[in-house]
């Protein structure tokens, strides 16, 4: 089945003219080192290079052949042909790789060269998209670094293997049998990862069982850690702040206890002496039931440092979680984080990184983004994406995120003046931050093609491609995975390109318009409980964020409000607080307008509404009308699987759209606009749906 091999298919290219001359480049490969790196990439290219071009590759230590494409380190180039490269290597960094055509002693060399073998692997996997993609290679001239450190996927994934808000199968770690056996999934899993410059993982969830800590399972975490190390990808951990009480015996987890602070030194070293290469802890402390520092009346900083500490000497870092919101507070739960962790900005040690969600409140399909981006000037910030689908209709419905992530990527924070973007936050280059790191809510499972929907690959693809590059373009991301995954003809990457650049404005549009937020039912986040009043807290329920009544409808969070807006800089606070500059997709986030209140285009608030549902709507069936003419360009199994699955988003999306607004319309009392279809039920039709289940929820321990 072709689903598995993802973007790396190296379908055989058809046009001779176009594979003689890339058969010219590579049919002698010049590698001179046995290492694992070596090993994998060699291996990568013995698979790939017969698929794209039918012939057999020749691999040999030298260059006697009239063209070869030679691979090594800087270092190991021969004398006199390194100041022919000098200074493109001089200019990437340490993961960072030159791909080069060079003539030399009357040979034409292809070279792939980097400072470390890591950047060999990341060289050879671009050389093999660059075929794949059909680019010239006779001139090639590359030189390419990551502009982030830490690229790195979290796996929400439990012991048991459920996977929370999983919806793509079971966790790929099999636990059972490991460490003794090493499931090809692992291997694959890697090269997927390396092929798009992913360079970190942490295998276990966030809401953490300490278990993981004990030597039984550390056994099997350094079985992976010795698959994915030959790919340039280091393991973490998350780390259950009460682990010491619950693996350790000890009667408290207080991070200002000796005993404790022994215990975690202890651990990170036992933990080193396994994998050596160890990356660190991912931690959520103190949120949503986990324990934390705060158990003990200590703070945040208490709690990462004394972690950092135990890490430190062997060059660890702490990653430390700031979606936090209190059940003891009652300010507005988009406010709250910001408020707990700015006055610890400065106070945390050199290998500590505060992760913070792209939004205030929860991988909503469009939030505003997160006031602590370019406000904690002397911590670097972590950005946390969610790959997989909570709130955007799980595996069944076709988003592209790439299209959301670049739009929080480009936002300027205005917290160093105009043009400090989160990009450059994320990055370090707006503060200098000696630590970079862009994470990603993992959306992968054991389904067959790895993300439940198809096209959910392609979310895998742009996260690991704007983690290494997060100013390069949403579109530009979809055109290549296109053009790798499927098809390379225009006539066929085209439209359905357009297809995925609209899924995700199409989403926004039929769940959660203008700035409404967090309406979803209980529990598994799924379909629409706008109505939901009656869970344990306030900031739980649907009804506290779109605060709607008679009047109007949206949550008042200017300075009349929860006054939210004043953890943002003064331009971004003005734009936000005027209800005549502030973009109107965050309308109904930040002001409570009465149903009459005039939009740009003219419309009422309350018609604007219902067109903006009714238009979610038709962009499904716009993406149907678009998959069903691009029949022919794809496999009779790949177009009926999506086939199938958008008729499930178009099904849902009506449903989103008549549950929100016969609600909605109890309040305004207002008739739907013409544009708008009748719903076919009514709200009590609606409100009476049940999941008998549904994928991906809590587990039960916290
Ligand atoms: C929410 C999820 C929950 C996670 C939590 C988190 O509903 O399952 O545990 O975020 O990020 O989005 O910690």
């Amino acid at each position: 089945l072709s689903d598995y091999d993802l973007w790396l298919k190296y379908n055989l290219i058809e046009n001779s003219e176009l594979s003689d001359s890339y058969s010219k480049i590579t049919n002698s490969i010049s590698i001179s080192s046995e290492s694992e790196v070596f090993k994998n990439l060699k291996k990568e290219l013995s698979l790939a290079l017969p698929k794209i071009l039918n012939n057999k590759t020749k691999f040999q230590n030298g260059f006697t052949n009239e063209t070869t494409l030679l691979i090594d380190t800087f270092k190991n180039l021969p004398t006199d042909l390194k100041p022919k490269i000098q200074k493109s290597i001089d200019s990437v960094n340490e993961e960072g790789f030159i791909i080069k055509s060079i003539a030399f002693n009357n040979k034409q060399l292809t070279i792939i060269t980097a400072k470390k073998e890591v950047g060999l692997l990341y060289g050879t996997f671009k050389l093999l998209e660059f075929m794949q993609l059909h680019k010239p290679l006779t001139d090639i001239d590359v030189v390419d670094s990551p502009k982030i450190q830490l690229r790195m996927l979290n796996h929400w994934d439990n012991l048991d293997r459920s996977v929370e808000r999983g919806y793509a199968g079971f966790s790929l770690w099999n636990w059972q049998k490991l460490p003794e056996h090493i499931d090809q999934r692992y291997i694959d899993y890697a090269r997927a990862n390396a092929s798009i410059g992913i360079n970190a993982t942490v295998l276990t969830n966030v809401n953490a069982n300490a278990l993981v800590l004990t030597p039984m399972y550390l056994e099997k975490v350094e079985a992976l850690a010795n698959v994915f190390r030959g790919y340039g990808i280091k393991v973490y951990l998350t780390a259950r702040f009460s682990a010491p009480i619950e693996i350790g015996n000890l009667e408290t987890a207080d991070p200002l206890d000796s005993e404790v602070q022994k215990w975690w030194a202890n651990k990170a070293s036992e933990i080193y002496k396994r994998i050596p290469d160890f990356g660190g802890f991912l931690v959520k402390a103190n949120s949503e039931g986990q324990p934390g520092p705060q158990n003990y009346g200590r703070n945040h900083v208490d709690g990462a440092n004394m972690m950092a500490t135990a890490l430190e000497p062997f060059g660890g870092n702490v990653i430390w979680r700031a979606f936090v919101y209190s059940e003891h507070d009652d300010t507005d739960r988009a406010k709250q984080a910001y408020d707990e962790f700015l006055p610890y900005d400065g106070k945390f040690k050199d290998n500590v990184v505060v992760q913070v969600k792209n939004g205030p409140i929860d991988f909503q399909p469009r939030e505003p983004f997160h006031p602590m981006f370019g406000a904690l000037k002397k911590t670097p910030l972590a950005m946390e994406f969610q790959i997989t689908q909570e709130y955007l209709g799980f595996s069944s419905h076709l988003v592209f995120l790439p299209k959301l992530f670049e739009e929080v990527l480009d936002t300027d924070t205005y917290q160093k003046g105009k043009g400090s973007t989160i990009a450059k936050i994320i990055d370090g280059s707006l503060y200098r931050n000696k630590i970079t790191v862009m994470a990603g809510v993992s959306n992968i499972g054991t389904d067959i093609n790895w993300t439940g929907h198809p096209f959910a690959q392609a979310n895998w693809y742009g996260f690991g491609r704007l983690a290494w590059d997060p100013y390069i373009s949403s579109e530009q991301i979809a055109d290549e995975w296109l053009r790798l995954t499927y098809n390379t003809d225009d006539a066929f990457v085209e439209p359905v390109k357009r297809m995925m650049l609209t899924s995700r404005e199409a989403v926004v549009n039929y769940m959660n318009p203008i700035g409404l937020h967090h309406i979803f039912d209980t529990g598994h986040h799924y379909g629409p409980g706008p109505w939901v009043d009656n869970l344990g807290r306030p900031d739980w329920n649907p009804v506290y964020y779109h605060q709607t009544d008679t009047e109007g409808i949206g949550f008042d969070r200017t300075t009349s409000g929860s006054n939210a807006t004043e953890q943002y800089a003064p331009h971004v606070q003005d734009m936000y607080n005027d209800v005549t500059a502030i973009p109107e997709e965050y309308l109904l986030w930040f002001h409570h307008l009465p149903w009459n209140y005039k939009l740009k285009n003219g419309e009422i608030l309350w018609d604007g509404i219902a067109i903006k549902y009714q238009e979610g709507v038709d962009q499904v069936k716009t993406m149907i009308k678009t998959w069903d003419a691009s029949k022919s360009y794809v496999s009779e199994q790949e177009y009926n699987d999506v086939k199938m699955l958008l008729q499930i988003q178009l099904k849902e999306a009506q449903w989103w759209r008549d549950a929100c607004l016969l609600y909605f319309q109890t309040f305004s009392k207002l008739p739907l606009p013409d544009k708008v279809e009748k719903p076919t039920h009514t709200l009590e039709y609606y409100q009476s749906l049940k999941f008998p289940f549904a994928p991906g929820i809590k587990p039960k321990w916290d």
